[in-house]
C-alpha cells in the first residue's frame, strides 16, 4: 500500500449574495468560513465561483455597468486584502472565484489558487461559458456569461503547491467546465491529484422546462464520474439559495477518486464541509484501471480534438 498523503480539505459553500450586499460584508463571511474550516482541521479551503458578488450574469446591463459594479481590477484589492491577510495568518491555502477586469480591459470569469504563504500559485479563466449574449426579455432571468466574459486564454493547468509540508498537484476549473469530461482529462494528463472548482447553478432552466431535480443530479453525476474516471479528488463549492428571489442549487461536495461523495452540504447557506483527503487513494486508480500510459489509445480519439460540433459518422 502506498504511503498515505493526508490533506485537510474544506469546501466553504456560500448562501445568497444579494445585489445590496457589499464586498466587505461578503469578505467578512469568507473570513468566518475560513476560520471554521481551520477549526475543522482544513489546510486548504475552496470558495465558490464569482464569490464576491451576486450572480450578476442573470441581469441585462451593459458590459461597462457590469465591470463598474461587479469586477475586480486587482486581487487582492483593498476590499479583499483582509481575506488574504487572514489566510496567511492561519496558514490556509484557498481557491476563490471572481470577475476579473485586466489592466487592458479584458473581462474574464476567473479563479485563483492562493498558497498557504499568501502567494498566488495559479490563475484560471473560465473556458466553457454557458448561456447567451443577447437580451432575452421574455425570460424570467438572463444567463449572460457569453456577453460579460471572454473565453479563458490560460487553458487547463495543474499547479504544484505545498500544503502542510506536502507537495501536491492541484487542478482548477469553474462551474460549467465541470460538465465537460475534457476539462478533467486534460488536467489528469498533467498528473492532477485533485481538482477544485466553484459554481453558481440556477435551479431553473430558461431554455426548457427541465425538472428542477435534474440540476442537482447532473451536477453530482458530472463530479462523481470524472473523479472516478481520472483517479482524482474533486472539491466543488456552490454559492446557492435565493439571491434576490433567484434560486441556485447547493449540494456542495467533496468527491473521492472512488467516485463516492464523502461530504455534502445540508443547507443552502454559508456552510463548511471538511475531510481528511488521502491523496494516495487516487494512485490505486491511476496505476490500474485508469493507467493512462498502459491503456489509452489516442490514435482512436482524434475526433475529440478535430471536431467542434457533432458531424457525420466516419466513413
Ligand atoms: N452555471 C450553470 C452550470 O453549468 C448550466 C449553467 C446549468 C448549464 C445547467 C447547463 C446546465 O452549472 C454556470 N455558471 O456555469
Amino acid at each position: 500500500m502506498t504511503k498515505q498523503r493526508k490533506l485537510g480539505l474544506a469546501v466553504a459553500q456560500m448562501g445568497p449574495v444579494h445585489l445590496a450586499d457589499t464586498r466587505s460584508t461578503v469578505v467578512k463571511r469568507l473570513i468566518e468560513l475560513m476560520r471554521e474550516a481551520k477549526g475543522r482541521g482544513a489546510q486548504f479551503v475552496v470558495y465558490p465561483e464569482l464569490a464576491l458578488t451576486t450572480f450578476f450574469p442573470r441581469y441585462w446591463m451593459s458590459e461597462h455597468e457590469a465591470q463598474e459594479r461587479f469586477f475586480e481590477r486587482s486581487l487582492p484589492g483593498p476590499e479583499t486584502q483582509p481575506l488574504f491577510d487572514e489566510a496567511r495568518k492561519l496558514g490556509m491555502g484557498f481557491y476563490l472565484g471572481y470577475a476579473e477586469l485586466t489592466p487592458e480591459g479584458r473581462a474574464f470569469n476567473t479563479a485563483v489558487i492562493v498558497a498557504p504563504d499568501g502567494s498566488i500559485a495559479g490563475k484560471y479563466r473560465k473556458i466553457h461559458l454557458p448561456g447567451h449574449s443577447d437580451h432575452k426579455p421574455d425570460a424570467p432571468f438572463q444567463h449572460l456569461e457569453k456577453k460579460f466574459f471572454e473565453v479563458g486564454d490560460m487553458g487547463f493547468r495543474v499547479h504544484e503547491l505545498t500544503v502542510g509540508g506536502m507537495p501536491l498537484h492541484m487542478g482548477m476549473c469553474l462551474c460549467n467546465d465541470r460538465r465537460w469530461p475534457e476539462t478533467y482529462r486534460v488536467m489528469a494528463l498533467q498528473s492532477a491529484e485533485l481538482v477544485v472548482l466553484g459554481y453558481n447553478t440556477p435551479s431553473h432552466n430558461i431554455h426548457w422546462n427541465e425538472p428542477v431535480h435534474l440540476r442537482t443530479s447532473t451536477h453530482l453525476i458530472s463530479l462523481q464520474a470524472n473523479a472516478y474516471q481520472n483517479g482524482i479528488w474533486v472539491a466543488a463549492a456552490g454559492k446557492c439559495g435565493s439571491e434576490d428571489g433567484h434560486h441556485m442549487i447547493g449540494s456542495s461536495v467533496i468527491v473521492a477518486p472512488t467516485g463516492e461523495i464523502v461530504a455534502r452540504t445540508l443547507t443552502e447557506e454559508d456552510e463548511v464541509i471538511c475531510v481528511s483527503a488521502d491523496l494516495s487513494l487516487g494512485e490505486m486508480f491511476r496505476q490500474h484501471v485508469f493507467n493512462f500510459a498502459k491503456h489509452r489509445r489516442p490514435e482512436h480519439y482524434r475526433l475529440i480534438v478535430e471536431r467542434v460540433g457533432a458531424g457525420d459518422p466516419l466513413p
